[in-house]
């Protein structure tokens, strides 16, 4: 890259995740191998069996407790803080419900996804902290209307979080890096296509060669704990 403080665009996926030992969807043995998304990741689904979503999502919840972050988290966080100093950035715009990018130092993560450790009112639309379990009997804290309350998670059919910050960011973008995904979900498998038709510089860092690979000018393939260190130092 010739710009001396550029700004980066990094999505990052459940592969970044993996080594930290949380489970991504698609590889063998992913969550969707035991759970089909039809069950668990709609809004149908909650509406049809609010008790059994609210266990999956409880179950991968108290289960972030268990994890860290791994060297590729720390090393973009590195890379942010040392962008910023410069006059450039690094914004990091994730697919994961997990906190390990902020527990490795980044900042203003964009989960587009949402967040496992965030509640939603289907009554009110409040957004809370949720630290513990959520049920069919959780109270909203603004509204206080019970058995409304949701994870904070975006699911299919549902409109992913802040799109217009992540395509003016794209827009403004010098690099577009995906890490660790699989491309096999939209809109975030289509940024790649949205830098490219700008002129922007694609690189894949992933395990294998994702669905959207023929987009991508560059590409190395590995687990992330060791391309990503060795791609932002
Ligand atoms: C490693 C590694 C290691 C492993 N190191 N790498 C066309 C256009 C637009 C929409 C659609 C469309 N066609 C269909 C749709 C609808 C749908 C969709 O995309 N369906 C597809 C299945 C076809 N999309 C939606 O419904 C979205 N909403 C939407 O489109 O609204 C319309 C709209 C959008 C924008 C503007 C206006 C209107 C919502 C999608 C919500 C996704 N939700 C989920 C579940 C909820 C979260 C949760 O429970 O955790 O989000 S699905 C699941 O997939 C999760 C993930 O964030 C997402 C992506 O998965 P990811 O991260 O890529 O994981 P994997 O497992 O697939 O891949 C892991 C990769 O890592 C692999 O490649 C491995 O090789 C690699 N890897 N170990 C490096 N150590």
């Amino acid at each position: 890259m010739t710009v001396q403080s550029p700004i980066i665009f990094v999505l990052s996926g459940a592969g970044i995740s993996a080594e930290s030992g949380i489970k991504t969807f698609r590889d063998n043995d992913g969550l969707w191998e035991t759970h089909r998304v039809e069950d668990v990741a709609t809004p149908d689904a909650f509406a049809r069996d609010p008790v059994l979503v609210h266990r999956f999502y409880n179950l991968r919840r108290a289960a972030l407790s268990d994890v860290k972050p791994n060297p590729a988290h720390r090393a973009l966080a590195r890379l942010q803080s040392s962008l910023r100093e410069r006059g450039g950035d690094l914004v990091i715009v994730t697919q994961n419900v997990d906190d390990l990018h902020e527990r490795g130092g980044a900042r203003d993560v964009i989960h587009m996804h949402g967040e496992l450790k965030r509640a939603l009112c289907s009554a009110c639309n409040f957004r809370w902290d949720c630290e513990g379990d959520l049920s069919i009997e959780s109270l909203c804290p603004a509204c206080t209307t019970v058995s409304r309350a949701r994870p904070d998670i975006v699911w299919f059919g549902e409109i992913p979080y802040q799109m217009d910050r992540i395509e003016a960011e794209l827009a403004r973008a010098d690099q577009f890096v995906s890490i660790g995904t699989s491309g096999a979900v939209y809109p975030a498998a289509g940024f790649v296509q949205m830098a490219r038709s700008m002129g922007t510089p694609t690189l894949e860092l992933n395990m294998e060669p994702s669905l959207g690979s023929t987009y991508f000018d560059t590409a190395r393939h590995g687990p992330a704990g060791t391309i990503v260190p060795i791609w932002a130092e």
